[in-house]
């Protein structure tokens, strides 16, 4: 081929990959982890750890498993809410308190069927205390302490992820339903991060306080359907959701402030039909990091080990359509993708154990508990 050929072909492969991406940096891709299989689950959706490096893993389809130090299922915890398990939605996450050593206090995340409508349903969280035997355990004293704000149709974007902040608040992720414009009605909680104190109580101090309803557990608006929510060692939350077609955010996430959808986005509708980009809008907060195409994310944890020593402190989070678990470099202005190990599976959840040791959940029928091997 001729040189001013292979020149413009060049040319028109450069345009279009920046077109494609909107991240300065895609991780380099890298298959080099080294991962020990420990167990596989029916569509697992969310795993914690235990004090005493026990732990608890959820199913979509309802049931809590107790998982020896080994990593092998060991028997079921009853007293779960009964969840309504359809599309995107089941038994979903699990926290502990920040006190649970003391006080054995889970919080559970599940989609909870309206009462009067069976084609209503929306997100809800229990608070209740577990108590473990040798080999299962139960919960009781279960408290609805949060629910989404209308219950609508549909079974997709419950979000329902938690975390817990440094100074003990709760807090919940709000999918938007797939109704687009409740990301931006303080009438309705759907499309929101929520905070919470620890009984479920609203904070004097949240930024909408003052405007009463649910808006008063708003602390920022204008999500999608966030799938991961962390705090770094430095106090600093973040949260990605996953976007349109294309558009998938990693956000740090500010008091009060407004992530844009369904006003902007860098995807655009699945009905073809474009966004404005986060550029268009000062008063929206741009993502971090978004991924055109999408990665669709879920999982998320800051890693804090020593392990994994080059890691400390990076952002790690899986990929469902990605198939790969993302290594993301905090920077002083954002973010940015510094590898993605290719997974071949969908990745559901992503933990730090107690031992500083990395485990993965594997999305689906068949979904496998993995340990990630720290380099020799
Ligand atoms: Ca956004």
């Amino acid at each position: 081929m001729p040189r001013r050929f292979i020149h413009i072909a060049a040319v028109v492969l450069v345009s279009l990959s920046a077109a494609a991406y909107t991240v300065d940096i895609v991780g380099a891709k890298s298959d080099s982890v080294k991962k020990t299989v420990l167990e596989t689950f029916s569509k697992p959706w969310a795993m914690t750890f235990l004090p005493d490096g026990r732990a608890l893993v959820t199913e979509k389809g309802g049931t809590l498993w107790l998982v020896g130090q080994n990593g092998k299922k060991f028997g079921r915890i009853s007293g779960v809410p009964s969840a309504k398990v359809r599309g995107q939605g089941g038994l979903g996450d699990i926290i502990l308190h920040p006190d649970y050593a003391t006080n054995n206090i889970v919080y559970l995340s599940y989609v909870e069927p309206d009462a009067d409508d069976s084609s209503l349903s929306g997100a809800a969280v229990v608070r209740a205390k577990l108590s473990l035997t040798e080999a299962n355990g139960n919960l009781t004293n279960s408290e609805i302490i949060w629910r989404q704000v209308p219950k609508v149709t549909g079974s997709g974007h419950f979000g329902h992820r938690m975390a817990f902040a440094p100074d003990g608040h709760l807090f919940i992720t709000s999918g938007e339903r797939q109704k687009f414009d409740p990301a931006q009605d303080m009438s309705m909680n759907l499309g929101k991060i929520i905070r919470l104190t620890d009984t479920g109580g609203i904070p004097a101090d949240n930024p909408f306080a003052a405007q009463g309803g649910v808006a008063a557990e708003v602390w920022s608006l204008g999500h999608r359907n966030p799938l991961g929510i962390a705090f770094a060692k430095d106090g600093q939350l973040w949260a990605h959701e996953m976007g349109p077609r294309g558009g998938d955010e990693l956000n740090q996430i500010v008091r009060a402030a407004n992530y844009g959808y369904p006003e902007v986005s860098e995807g655009s509708h699945y009905s073809g039909i474009p966004i404005a980009s986060h550029s268009t809008n000062a008063s929206h907060k741009k993502p971090a990091i978004a991924w055109v195409p999408s990665i669709s994310p879920s999982g998320l944890i800051i890693y804090d080990g020593d392990d994994f020593p080059d890691w400390k402190g990076n952002i790690l989070m899986g990929g469902l359509s990605g198939r790969a678990l993302l290594r993301i470099i905090p920077t002083a202005t954002g973010a940015t993708e510094a590898e993605r190990i290719k997974w071949g599976k969908r990745i559901r959840e992503v933990e730090q154990g107690p031992d500083g040791m990395l485990y993965v959940l594997e999305d689906g029928k068949g979904g496998r508990l993995l340990r990630l091997d720290p380099p020799e």
